[in-house]
């Protein structure tokens, strides 16, 4: 990696901006730690002796400013759930049964053995997931290729990221998601939102967005008026709403009005970057008005969004494009976000100060979750797998030899689709994912798990994958545990125990720990969350997420680090990118992309786009959230939401059960209209199971660079419920 540069704000103390040490809690005598869920990671104070008087109160920190989500607030119900494990389950004549750790980590062990023996190495599989503390992640990635030596482990960050990074590697040869602190982007007059509704998926985020939001700059792209697009649009802003599957053409028309309405920054384009002569042709064939056909989005709004950009920039008042999901989560996603980072490029957004490109990671360890090595081609310090330098100083660091590392495995669907198939694996470990709901085509991956010899979930609440699993192991939630997160503008931040685990329940380091050891393998894997985060540190050094010089005394003492973060570098590197990207030369590529559309084309059978997504108070798969009371009485039931006329034409009525159709499976949904939807579209919340599974209807056509499946489009027809 070429030089990143830091600026000297990095070094001011991170006390100003409030910082992360166990002492700032606002008055109060508890501890300082950060949220159960997603990747904003807003900080929290815990205060109580027990889980039943454990209290939650918002602390001052940059990424929220003292306030908190009501999944935040409420975060701690989850530590006095009655559904919380406390012990091990076995499956035994069909049914779960309470084990002692020892027997279930036997019938384990023994499964591991006997399969390996008699299919191979990668007969034995792990899922991860990004909300796994980095100290988890890295080992998950150790135990899988130094203990089960498979190359078969990937991740749910695949449903999530997987389309952000590759773009962001493609493009400027490094992924963090947002290559600046998220509170530079409190300061921007200008905010383009691609596919992205932070007002329900990170709600303190828009006190980062009241600037743009004031004066007239906050611009959404989403097919629905969702609560983040009203914002913007009250304040004299932007609702590009366009159909589901477009942002590419979107962008494309976008960049042709950039440059030839006299928007283009010239001088960036010829001093940064490279490749803008390839990448014109293609989009010099998107003239606005064919844009506008296959978007939806008129010229004359793309033109405003186009030129609010622009004056932003050049009257120095900040101009930002985000993007998320909903731009991501397709089969051209990769494309889709490489061509959003060409029109931020041709403004000449990113590698400047106060301007910028970058992408809104989810998770709570979505950033740290994709670089310690559970993705299936990588290995610790976001590197490749398949690079003999990367294998060779990770190998010292692990204590085996190179040649023994498994290669690149499946990706996350690839993985999953291959279970008990002829050839695929035939046990798998799930560690922080709720896959019976959360993949795509879930009926599908459903009947996969079901064919596995052996299914073992740790988890610390019975979802629906543990649910159906063999072998079930009680694991620590996070105010039991110590460790770090990444968050989503690549701040390393504690999180610390603030209560005793339950009896019962082990941490995920003492099962890796316990597993190896009964599977005969001579490496040594720390439990201690500390020793394994030192580990990390030197695993990491020389890879381009670099954390060497990240220790937990320096977090602990409230330092502001955002990595890389090296001896070189000691203070972190808050922003990326300003002196030169990381590509061999220091450009940001400009890389020829087209748009395609969704994978499935919408016909006479399934006349509508489905697209998904979320709500504010249930969290991923729903399985920590349906527990909490408060928030599956605000928000308890499964929906569709549609235009009235899509209604009709379905003969259904506001409130009445339908039925959605899509060419692999149904879904049942309460309709609930909303006059300012497309009435091509409909939209399903993805936080439910069983008949109201989403994912029962999610089409798995997978990005060819980044395995990212199409979670936000497929075709579907209505059918009324009688
Ligand atoms: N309440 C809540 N918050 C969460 C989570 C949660 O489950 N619940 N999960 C966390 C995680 S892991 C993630 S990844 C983030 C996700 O955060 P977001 O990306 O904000 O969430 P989504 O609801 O998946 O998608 C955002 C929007 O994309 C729109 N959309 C659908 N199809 C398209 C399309 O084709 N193009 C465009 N431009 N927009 C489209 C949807 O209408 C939706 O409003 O949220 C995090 N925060
Ligand atoms: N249709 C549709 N589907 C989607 C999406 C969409 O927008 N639409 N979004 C996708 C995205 S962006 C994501 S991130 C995925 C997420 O979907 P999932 O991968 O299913 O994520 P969660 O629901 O967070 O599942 C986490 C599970 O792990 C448990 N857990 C939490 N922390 C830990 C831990 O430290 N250790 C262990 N062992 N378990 C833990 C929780 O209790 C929960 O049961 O869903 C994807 N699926
Ligand atoms: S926005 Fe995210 S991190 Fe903040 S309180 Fe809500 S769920 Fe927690
Ligand atoms: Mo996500």
């Amino acid at each position: 990696m070429t030089s990143q540069t830091t600026d000297a704000a990095s070094t001011r103390p991170a006390r100003t901006l409030g910082g992360d040490s166990p002492s700032e809690q606002s008055g109060q005598v508890g501890v300082a730690t950060h949220c159960a869920y997603c990747g904003l990671q807003c900080a929290m104070t815990l205060t109580g002796t027990s889980p039943d008087d454990l209290t939650v109160a918002p602390r001052r920190f940059p990424t929220n400013r003292g306030g908190l989500c009501q999944k935040g607030w409420t975060s701690a119900e989850l530590l006095r759930t009655p559904g919380r494990l406390t012990t091990p389950l076995v499956r035994r004549d069909g049914e779960l049964a309470p084990a002692s750790w020892d027997e279930a980590l036997d019938v384990v062990a023994d499964a591991i053995v006997r399969t390996q023996a008699a299919f191979g190495r990668d007969a034995v599989a792990v899922f991860g997931g990004g909300g796994l503390t980095n100290e988890k992640a890295y080992q998950l990635g150790k135990f899988a290729r130094v203990a089960l030596r498979t190359s078969q482990i990937d991740y749910n960050g695949r449903w999530c990221m997987s389309s952000a990074a590759a773009a962001g590697i493609r493009c400027f040869g490094l992924d963090r998601g947002l290559p600046f602190p998220v509170t530079d982007i409190g300061s921007a007059h200008a905010v383009l939102l691609l596919g992205a509704n932070p007002a329900e998926t990170m709600p303190p985020f828009l006190t980062h967005l009241v600037r743009a939001a004031d004066s007239g700059g906050l611009m959404v792209a989403d097919p629905r008026l969702t609560p983040t697009a009203t914002k913007a649009l009250d304040g004299g802003g932007l609702h590009l709403q366009l159909r589901p599957g477009t942002d590419a053409a979107l962008a494309l028309g976008m960049i042709h009005l950039a440059v030839t309405e006299g928007y283009a920054d010239r001088r960036f384009v010829a001093e940064r970057t490279t490749g803008f002569d390839d990448f014109w042709p293609v989009a010099a064939q998107w003239l606005p008005e064919r844009v506008e056909r296959v978007t939806g989005v008129a010229v004359t709004v793309m033109r405003t969004a186009v030129a609010a950009l622009a004056r932003a920039r050049d009257t120095e008042r900040g101009a930002y494009v985000l993007s998320a999901r909903g731009s991501e989560q397709h089969a051209s996603g990769t494309d889709t976000v490489t061509a959003f980072i060409a029109l931020a490029l041709v403004l000449g957004l990113p590698g400047n100060r106060g301007t910028g490109f970058g992408t809104i990671t989810g998770q709570g360890n979505g950033q740290g979750g994709r670089e310690h090595g559970q993705k299936a081609d990588q290995l610790p310090g976001y590197r490749k797998i398949d690079d003999p330098a990367a294998r060779a100083h990770v190998a010292a660091v692990w204590g085996v030899d190179p040649d023994e590392l498994p290669g690149p495995g499946r990706s996350a669907f690839e993985l999953l689709s291959a279970l008990g198939t002829d050839g695929g694996p035939r046990v798998l470990m799930v560690h922080g994912s709720n896959p019976v709901v959360s993949a795509p085509d879930a009926r599908v991956v459903a009947e996969r798990l079901a064919a596995l010899d052996l299914l073992v979930v740790s988890d610390f609440v019975l979802s629906e994958t543990a649910a159906i699993a063999d072998v079930v192991l009680p694991v620590l939630q996070w105010a039991e545990e110590e460790g770090t997160l990444t968050n989503l503008e690549g701040r390393v931040l504690r999180r610390r125990r603030a209560l005793s685990p339950p009896p019962g329940c082990r941490s995920e380091l003492d099962v890796w720990s316990e597993l190896s050891a009964r599977i005969g393998c001579s490496t040594d894997f720390p439990t201690d969350p500390h020793v394994v985060f030192e580990e990390l540190r030197r695993a990491s050094a020389g890879g381009p997420a670099d954390y060497s010089a990240v220790t937990w005394a320096r977090l602990d003492a409230g330092e502001s680090l955002h990595w890389p973060c090296t001896t070189e570098r000691p203070q972190g590197t808050p922003r990326l990118f300003l002196d030169a990207f990381a590509t061999p030369d220091g450009l940001a590529r400009f890389v020829p992309v087209d748009h395609v559309g969704p994978a499935e084309a919408d016909d006479r059978d399934y006349p509508l786009v489905a697209t998904t997504g979320r709500v504010l108070q249930h969290y991923q798969s729903g399985a920590q959230t349906r527990l909490v009371d408060e928030l599956s009485t605000a928000a308890g039931a499964m929906f569709v939401q549609m235009h009235p006329d899509t209604a009709d034409a379905a003969g259904v009525a506001d409130g009445a059960l339908v039925d959605v159709v899509s060419r692999r499976g149904r879904t049942r949904a309460a309709v609930r209209l909303d006059d300012d939807m497309r009435s091509d579209v409909v939209f399903l919340p993805f936080h439910w199971a069983g008949d109201a599974r989403a994912n029962s209807l999610t089409h798995a056509a997978l990005d060819p660079t980044s395995r990212m499946p199409e979670f936000k489009a497929c075709a579907v027809r209505l059918e009324a419920v009688s």
